[in-house]
């Protein structure tokens, strides 16, 4: 047997079963006819553990691990599983699941934790790099975190300093963290009648590395043996990243950076250039990527690369860190999760600079074929390879760090192979859809609310809200239930809000331009965007930006017509290719907060089938929202649909649905 595995060699990726993108494949062509392996090659080479896949073993002590697979002929009767201990398998399926949630909620909240630093560096101008940059949302920020905006002097209510807020802000954000007492002040800015079962569940956030803490005690051997229990504070942990940490690292980004607008760009590894200096930005904290952007600019650093026989300097942008700059500079995607070793395998890619989260360690050895340098900046990301370089960016000398990352990525030009592959696949790409920006889009400012939307939705142009989000998983054929997905649903009048390597791959099918309306929506929804010129499938960001679809969703409850909390909204939720532990956090906390939300691929709950229907029935019971899974993209879309004419049907309109063509006097009855 061995013999023969040596014989034949590791399998080869099929590259159009690997993806359904013509760039992906090509690239995965050439890796082969180059010699190197990339991540859709191991995935034919290794399976998933099928125990691990059912969520049901536990390795959390060295008596284990603790193996309880689901036996063949299912369950009869009592199930009589346990670990050494006695942990059953429900224990054991929400102990890891909640791990998942804490590693999630931690890796979101981490990020918002370094730009909450930065901001506060800012404030106190102890850094010339970050300046405030957005001042009317720090100002409708401040409220939110208990800060004043006037101050009276003399009688007068005059504006408080924007330094002065600026510093408070800081402050307060930074205590959201770890302050000793309390619960997290964004809470109150979801619909009340939610933030009341939160405080009815016990399950309000106290800080965000409490509940990260609690879960990681809780999950600890011999301490929580319930289920409901443990997912009760998988909720409170999810919260502190979704009402907490993510909306935090949004809005402080939103003020040091720029709150986004609409904006042009374009997508796939066709936006590099083979005359220019490509550098690829990869990772998730804007804090860096901002900073290169800025170098990337100058005149000087454009002419110090012409010096070197480039025309110009590409940068491009990979996972969410990429999204970050599109949806505040046009900075194209090169690509998703599953191209970052695709990207160097051109030959073009002069650097990667890579922050945290989502990066494979296996860059360093695609990049040992090419001239490639990949360059860590984090203190708590390095990668091991002696290849690999390591630039620390230090927030006090942010301008100085991108600096020299980019010159060393010119530097680098000069060494390029000559074997530089870069397919011709790119599509154009609009984002840059902030709360406030589809507010201004479909509200007006005259209005200021999301009322033009809820309208459209109430007379059934617009059939429901979707969300759609996650990442690519090596398990599935790249980038098609995105697609799939969300081509079912524009067809059926759902509006898509997307983000993360969604938003990336609806990007690199030409879905973020106005112009796909009329070729993949329904006739209702391809009128409300040709109406208002907005593409159908509204990008918002990276994935901490999730806190701006829960936001926008809470605007559409206060705009009135559409019931009093997010769980009566005609809305649903779908991460079709995920595979992260922060997927798994978002996931909870969306569905805690009323969402029903479908997931691709599988769930590690499998093994575990009364733990299962805990979070796929129960949990609605509670929180208005519930966990659905579903491999299938176009069963994903029907789910979906099936739950939005559900939530339609209980808010009365799905008479109004059914009867596309109205007339004035039905307009003005449905108007209040
Ligand atoms: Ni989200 Fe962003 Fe992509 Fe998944 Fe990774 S980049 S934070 S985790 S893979 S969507």
């Amino acid at each position: 047997m061995s013999e023969e595995k040596s014989v034949k060699g590791p399998k080869l990726a099929d590259p159009v079963k690997a993806s359904i993108d013509v760039a992906t494949q090509e690239m995965i062509r050439r890796s082969h006819d180059l010699g190197i392996e990339t991540v859709f090659d191991r995935a034919e080479n290794m399976k998933p553990c099928n125990i691990g896949v059912q969520g049901t073993c536990c390795k959390n002590c060295a008596m284990g691990p603790c193996r309880l697979p689901l036996p063949k002929a299912g369950i009869e009767g009592e199930d009589t599983r346990k670990g050494l201990c006695g942990a059953t398998a429900n224990t054991i399926a929400a102990r890891n699941f909640a791990r998942m949630v804490a590693a999630g909620a931690a890796a979101h909240s981490d990020h918002g934790r370094c730009v909450a630093e930065v901001f506060l560096s800012a404030a106190r101008k102890e850094t010339e790099a970050y300046k405030i940059k957005d001042e009317i949302k720090l100002r409708a920020v401040a409220p939110h975190l208990g800060v004043e905006t006037t101050v009276e002097i003399d009688g007068e209510i005059k504006d408080r300093e924007i330094d002065e807020i600026a510093v408070e802000v800081a402050e307060k954000a930074i205590a959201e963290w770890g302050k000793p007492d309390g619960e997290l002040l964004y809470l109150k800015r979801a619909p009340e009648p939610l933030y009341e079962k939160w405080k009815k569940n016990g399950v309000l956030p106290r800080n965000i590395d409490r509940e990260i803490v609690e879960i990681m005690h809780r999950t600890h051997m011999g301490v929580d043996q319930d289920y409901k229990n443990i997912i009760k504070q998988c909720t409170r942990a999810s919260l502190a990243d979704g009402w907490g940490g993510s909306m935090l690292a949004t809005d402080l980004q939103d003020i040091l950076f720029g709150t986004p607008s609409p904006i042009s760009s374009e997508a796939n590894l066709g936006v590099m250039k083979k005359d220019h200096v490509n550098i690829i930005v990869h990772g998730h904290e804007p804090v860096l990527s901002e900073m290169i952007v800025a170098v990337t600019q100058k005149a000087e650093i454009i002419e110090y690369a012409k010096s070197k026989g480039a025309k110009g300097i590409q940068l491009s942008g990979i996972c969410c860190t990429a999204n970050e700059i599109f949806q505040r500079h046009g900075i194209p995607h090169a690509g998703t999760f599953l191209q970052q070793e695709l990207a160097i395998i051109t030959g073009a890619c002069d650097a990667m600079v890579v922050d945290v989260q989502c990066v494979f360690q296996n860059l360093a050895n695609v990049a040992k074929c090419f001239h490639t340098k990949i360059v860590t900046t984090h203190p708590i990301a390095k990668i091991e390879q002696d290849n690999v370089l390591h630039v620390e960016f230090d927030e006090h000398y942010a301008l100085e760090d991108a600096e020299k990352i980019v010159k060393m990525a010119i530097d680098n030009f000069t060494n390029r192979g000559t074997d530089v592959m870069i397919p011709q696949h790119k599509s154009a790409s609009v984002g840059g859809f902030s709360v406030e920006s589809i507010l201004y889009h479909l509200g007006g400012t005259f209005r200021g609310s999301y009322y033009t939307l809820n309208d459209n939705i109430i007379n059934g142009r617009i059939r429901g809200i979707a969300a759609l989000a996650g990442c690519n998983n090596a398990r599935t054929k790249h980038n098609d239930s995105h697609i799939t997905l969300c081509k079912e649903l524009i067809k059926n009048d759902v509006i898509v809000l997307t983000t993360g390597c969604n938003g990336i791959a609806c990007a690199m099918e030409g879905l973020l331009t106005p112009e796909s309306a009329a070729v993949h929506c329904g006739p209702g929804l391809a009128e409300v965007c040709e109406t208002v010129g907005i593409p159908p499938v509204l990008h918002m960001g990276s994935c901490v930006d999730i806190s701006r679809i829960l936001l926008a969703a809470t605007a559409v409850v206060n705009a009135g017509g559409l019931g009093k909390d997010l769980c009566d909204l005609p809305a649903a939720a779908c991460a079709p290719e995920w595979m992260s532990e922060k997927a798994i956090s978002i996931g909870q906390y969306v569905v805690s907060s009323g969402i029903y939300t479908v997931f691709g691929v599988t769930l590690p709950t499998s093994g575990a089938p009364v733990f299962h229907d805990y979070l796929s029935k129960d949990m609605e019971k509670i929180y208005g929202g519930r966990w659905d899974i579903e491999a299938d993209p176009i069963k994903q879309a029907e789910l979906m649909i099936a739950h939005i004419d559900k939530k339609r049907k209980e808010l009365g309109i799905d008479k109004t649905r059914e009867r596309v063509l109205m007339d004035m006097a039905d307009r003005q009855a449905l108007e209040m």
